[in-house]
């Protein structure tokens, strides 16, 4: 009925959301008007000189539905351009007074709301999810004091020193300028090109050439701030910090030849993913973590702490977790949320501030410059997902836009007429003082030589693979290389990998069809100075980074649990439905997510004539958005998927992606139909199961137990060799 209201679903305990609430609309029940507010009688026909005459001129109503249309792209992000969002709230453990008097990590009694926004780096805005590339890991605090952003990634370092070099990095991976190709990849010439003559990239290329590219799910991925922050706390004494987000579900990847083709098949998935997981009730969750290093250890390192091109090793600086993050709530309204939101760097609240990290003082100018063409103006801050939750009152005034109303005859400081308001704030009244940190020192375009080390990082993080992990670093650099035509990039590439590991640069050789040079071009500068006759401060002793850091390893990651794992159950008519049902029920129990994929959609009749409801038939779903598959009992159900190519292809397909297979023993004919049917278990016990990740039992409660295992495990990464199934 017209006219009627109906209630908001909005919650009132986050502030954000409740701050959002007189922006919001809702048609359900109204009358359709214009801008001006009028109702419309008829917006299915525009109005004609005759039925069949020429539209008018003086319909306002075409004319304004149409113009408004005609406006509604704005440019997409020049970067991270393809991203999904998320509302959420943030609680610190325990006050972090010691280093910080930043009110949302001191009061425990405060729940924070936050808006996340997860993003490839180089894709348009409609490019695949599954792109390999740097995810985006940004992450808005609506707090008591103002907004903070913190603007990371899921690799905790970059590809570039100083931010001068970003234009160019950028204009290197985007598509290549001439013809538009490719998207949403870097396999091609011009970023190998600039990656070749940028050693300080390389460690940032072992990241990008890790599975880290190619996360399972955004709930599946770390975050790091990058760059050494400061804590500054209220006795105004200052520490660094490093910024982590650590998933509760751990970190997970796919394979790349899944990646490819979840590309194709859902380019959406990550976002799916999010947006299923939230409007399901699996809120994903991450814990804050900080690395702290006193300001007396600054030089203590054998790398710079400013140098956004290192990490410090856990060995080194454990993390600690001081807090938790939940993402409870999807947007109501993507382009007015996840589109609009304008994060910065600099925007900071006191009890945090910066440091002198060349990466991170060009991103400061950057942000901020970037939403005023983005966004169309000055008054960005004033669009309902960035503003704070607190009123914002100063003499800023005007523009594209606006949308304040300020009252009152001044709008400069200092005045007499208005009060002298608004008065700026002390320090103890909340007022933000940045760090009085010393600085002496001459103005000069040069890089520091604690910066010039490129390779023992790289080499760290290569060292720290586990075997698995390290083929498949050889095999995305054997893919992105052997895509690139330019045979010099490539033999300059191995030139570089050869001060990573020889064997891993020996490897990429070999599938490159190339020789590896017995010394690199040009040995690469370690701690020599850029200018010969300038005069350097002496290199202070330095603590060395660790051969092995195990935090840097997938392997290592948080495992067993199946949570809001996606588990495909094959059948046709004429399965066993008490088969079904206890495996299903089984895995609910755990917290994944079951899905019947049949032959065909509807329902299937089982063996005792009871109907089974199916999610998905083979030519909707495939083997790539499930991490794995059982194959229920049944004689008939099991005849007709082994006769099936369809069905046995999505179990040689999940089998290729090292994923969890179960079957009923009584069913063990379809897995028999499979490339891998002389993998099957050889018996009933857990450890033949477990040697492959293939199950086969009769007995449904310890088939779903040792399922339940092999799922936890998340994939069986020795099958890839030697590779004997196609997919
Ligand atoms: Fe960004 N980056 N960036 N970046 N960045 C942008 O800002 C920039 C860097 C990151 O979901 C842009 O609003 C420079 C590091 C994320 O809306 C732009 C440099 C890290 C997002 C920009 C860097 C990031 C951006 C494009 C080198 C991890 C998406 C659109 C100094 C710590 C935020 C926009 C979102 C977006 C500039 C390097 C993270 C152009 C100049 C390092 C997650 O301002």
């Amino acid at each position: 009925m017209p006219g009627k209201k109906t209630t908001s679903k909005l919650s009132e305990e986050n502030k954000k959301i409740a701050e959002l609430a007189p922006n919001t609309e809702d048609s359900n029940g109204e009358y359709i008007n214009t801008n001006t507010g009028v109702r419309i009688n008829d917006d299915h026909n525009s109005l004609k000189a005759g039925e069949r005459g020429a539209t008018l001129m003086e319909d306002f109503i075409f004319r304004e539905k149409m113009t408004h249309f005609d406006h509604e792209r704005i440019p997409e992000r020049v970067v991270h351009a393809r991203g999904s969002g998320a509302h959420g709230v943030f609680k610190v453990y325990e006050s972090q007074e010691k280093y910080t008097k930043a009110g949302f990590l001191t009061d425990t009694s405060r729940e924070t709301p936050v808006f996340v926004r997860f993003s490839t780096v180089a894709g348009s805005r409609g490019s695949t999810d599954l792109a390999r590339d740097v995810r985006g890991f940004a992450v808005k605090f609506y707090t008591e004091e103002g907004i903070f952003d913190l603007v990371g990634n899921n690799m905790p370092v970059f590809f570039i020193q100083d931010a001068v070099k970003f234009p160019d990095l950028v204009h290197a991976v985007k598509p290549e300028p001439h013809n538009e190709i490719p998207q949403a990849a870097s396999a091609h010439d011009t970023f190998w090109d600039f990656i070749s003559l940028m050693p300080e990239s390389t460690h940032m290329i072992m990241w990008l050439m890790s599975d880290r590219a190619i996360p399972r799910s955004y709930r599946m991925m770390e975050g790091f701030g990058v760059h050494t922050f400061r804590f500054v706390n209220a006795n105004e004494e200052s520490c660094f910090v490093k910024f982590h987000w650590k998933p509760l579900l751990g970190v997970h990847s796919v394979a790349w030849d899944e990646a490819q083709k979840i590309s194709g098949k859902d380019p959406d998935f990550h976002r799916r993913d999010l947006w299923e997981a939230i409007e399901s009730g699996n809120y994903p969750e991450w814990e804050l973590g900080v690395q702290i290093v006193p300001e007396a250890d600054e030089h203590k390192f054998d790398f710079d702490l400013l140098d956004s091109t290192k990490i410090i090793p856990e060995e080194l600086v454990p993390v600690q977790r001081i807090g938790k993050m939940t993402l409870n709530r999807n947007p109501d309204n993507f382009f007015a949320e996840t589109e609009q939101v304008a994060f910065h760097i600099g925007h900071v609240v006191p009890g945090i501030d910066f440091t002198n990290d060349p990466l991170l003082q060009g991103r400061l100018f950057s942000y901020t410059d970037t939403q005023l063409i983005r966004l169309g103006g000055p008054n960005f801050q004033e669009i309902p997902i960035n503003r704070p939750i607190i009123p914002v009152h100063n003499n800023q005034r005007d523009g594209y836009m606006r949308q304040t109303i300020n009252r009152g005859r001044t709008s400069y400081s200092p005045n007499s007429l208005g009060g002298n308001y608004p008065v700026q704030s002390t320090v103890a009244e909340g007022g933000f003082r940045s760090y009085t940190e010393k600085i002496d020192a001459r103005k000069i375009r040069e890089r520091s030589r604690s910066f010039f080390d490129h390779f023992t990082q790289a080499a760290l993080f290569y060292n720290s693979q586990s075997t698995p992990e390290k083929q498949h670093i050889v095999d995305a650099l054997r893919f992105e290389l052997g895509k690139v035509d330019t045979i010099a990039i490539r033999q300059r590439m191995i030139g570089i990998l050869t001060q990573v590991d020889r064997d891993l640069a020996a490897q990429v050789a070999y599938g490159l069809g190339l020789e590896v040079p017995a010394e690199p071009e040009k040995p690469i500068n370690k701690g020599v100075p850029a200018d010969p006759t300038h005069d350097y401060e002496p290199l202070p002793p330095q603590e060395p980074v660790p051969d092995i850091s195990l935090a840097l390893s997938m392997a290592n990651t948080v495992k067993g649990s199946i949570a809001t794992r996606k588990i495909a159950f094959l059948a046709a008519d004429g399965v066993d439905a008490a088969s079904v049902a206890a495996v299903k029920s089984a895995l609910e129990a755990a917290g994944a997510i079951v899905e019947i994929v049949a032959p065909h959609l509807g329902e299937i009749v089982a063996a005792d004539k009871s109907v089974i409801a199916v999610h998905k038939s083979f030519l909707t779903a495939a083997s790539v958005f499930y991490d794995a598959l059982y194959v229920p009992a049944g004689v008939t159900s099991a005849a007709t998927l082994e006769a099936d190519a369809d069905a046995v292809h999505f179990l040689n397909e999940a089998y290729r992606h090292c994923k969890a297979i179960a079957a009923h023993a009584d069913a063990r004919q379809v897995l028999e139909a499979t490339y891998f049917a002389n993998k099957l278990p050889e018996d009933l016990s857990e450890e033949s199961a477990m040697m492959e990740g293939v199950v086969v039992q009769d007995d449904v409660m310890k088939l779903s137990e040792i399922f339940i295992t092999a799922i936890g495990q998340h994939r069986f990464w020795e099958r890839e060799k030697p590779r004997r199934v196609p997919a």
